[in-house]
């Protein structure tokens, strides 16, 4: 009989001596310590930020959510010209949450997110063109044409994936903590999803799981208020939903997720806390969506206070003011910026444009562990294999 090996973890090394953490002691309250609301931040704070934080950099953050915004935009457009075909959500009015996670992880971090994840694809560091050509479904996207708008992923950057089913990346991530965790590594992940995946029984199975073993994994929670239609409010049972995390005993915190330096700094901590000490968190970004659910939604639904309201906390414009007050930004800078970005854009609806289909027989080819033909016009309940059936 062959004895397993035991498997080699560094949970031991990551975790902290059971006095000084609350997740260890039985009797501590688990709230003490772990839960904090950093929405109130004064404007003094956000400006002292910014003048802590050098002027190249502060300008790079504006170019990176500008990025996203006219990228999005330019997608919306190219699925009203029939360009682009199936689901499609943007992160309209979510850039500063989008481009504050990416300057605070690692280029080795993993990410996982849910179908909203155009402008985390970028944020990672893939190509725009191959973002763009993915939406287009043209082979030279981040899955060779065949997913779409809600299914990119690149093994180089670490993005894996775009997922469509609510909730669907929550346990994925914490599997991918766990093979870290395994192997000893100190990469992290971070699983982003929306305020209506936080009443999904994997979520809870998956915070539970995250903290009993110690994996370095950050959830990141957009709310942007609405699931579809539905509002927090209706919902969740208790709608701050940072407060979750005293659940599980983890640190959970709420950040305003229009503030990119807010967002950064917040999911830095947390991030740099899971990887040293193996403390999994949760971490809600508190954001507005500028319109509907996906591109076809003409949110109805919504009252004109709250469309106001989001519009009042459009990220970038905020953050163009605050630059231009901290003399970071002139208009002539932000003109140069805007220039080339729109250029950027247009490269990479260029790319997609002169992208070539992909070749209907790789239908299949990533989608079956064994061998399925890629046959056209083949109906459903026709066999697979007709010649085999034949015999
Ligand atoms: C398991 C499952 N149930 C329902 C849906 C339909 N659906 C798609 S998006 C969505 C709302 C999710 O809202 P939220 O998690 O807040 O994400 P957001 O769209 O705000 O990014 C629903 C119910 C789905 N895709 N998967």
């Amino acid at each position: 009989m062959t004895t397993a090996t035991p498997r080699k973890s560094t949970r031991k090394a990551r975790r902290p001596a059971a006095e000084s953490d609350p997740a260890q002691d039985p009797g501590a309250a688990p709230e003490q310590g772990l839960l904090a609301d950093r929405t109130d931040a004064e404007a003094s704070t956000v400006e002292s930020r910014i003048a802590a934080t050098d002027p190249e950099s502060l300008r790079e953050l504006y170019r990176d959510m500008l990025f996203v915004r006219r990228f999005e935009e330019r997608t919306a457009q190219a699925y009203q010209q029939a360009r682009i075909g199936g689901y499609c959500h943007l992160n309209l009015g979510e850039e500063a949450t989008v481009v504050g996670l990416g300057a605070a992880m690692r280029p080795t971090d993993y990410l996982f997110t849910n179908y909203r994840e155009h402008g985390y694809a970028l944020a990672k560091g893939i190509e725009p063109g191959r973002v763009m050509a993915e939406l287009y479904g043209r082979s030279t996207g981040t899955s060779k044409g065949w997913g779409g708008s809600m299914h990119m992923y690149d093994t180089a950057t670490r993005l894996l994936g775009g997922y469509a089913i609510v909730g669907g990346q929550v346990p994925l991530a914490i599997g991918a903590a766990l093979a870290i965790d395994y192997r000893g590594e100190d990469d992290v992940v971070v699983c982003q999803m929306g305020e209506g995946t936080t009443n999904i029984g994997a979520f809870h199975e998956s915070l539970n799981i995250a903290a009993l073993w110690h994996l370095p994994v950050v959830f990141l929670v957009i709310n942007n208020y609405t699931g579809m239609g539905t509002t927090v409010e209706k919902s969740s049972a208790e709608p701050d939903l940072w407060k979750r995390a005293a659940a599980y005993r983890m640190r959970g915190e709420r950040v305003d997720g229009t503030d990119v330096l807010a967002v950064r700094d917040a999911a830095s901590d947390l991030i740099e806390s899971a990887r040293r000490e193996g403390k999994p968190a949760l971490l809600e970004a508190v954001s507005h969506r500028l319109k509907g659910h996906s591109v076809v939604d003409p949110a109805k639904y919504r009252t004109s206070e709250a469309v106001s309201e989001a519009r009042e906390h459009d990220p970038i414009t905020l953050w163009h003011a605050r630059l231009l007050a901290a003399g970071v930004l002139s208009e002539e800078s932000a003109a140069t910026i805007e220039a080339e970005v729109t250029e950027k854009v247009a490269a990479a609806v260029e790319f997609a444009e002169s992208s070539p289909h992909p070749d209907p027989s790789s239908l299949f080819d990533y989608t079956y562990a064994t061998p399925v033909p890629g046959e056209l016009r083949r109906l459903p309940a026709d066999p697979l294999f007709p010649a085999a059936a034949a015999v």
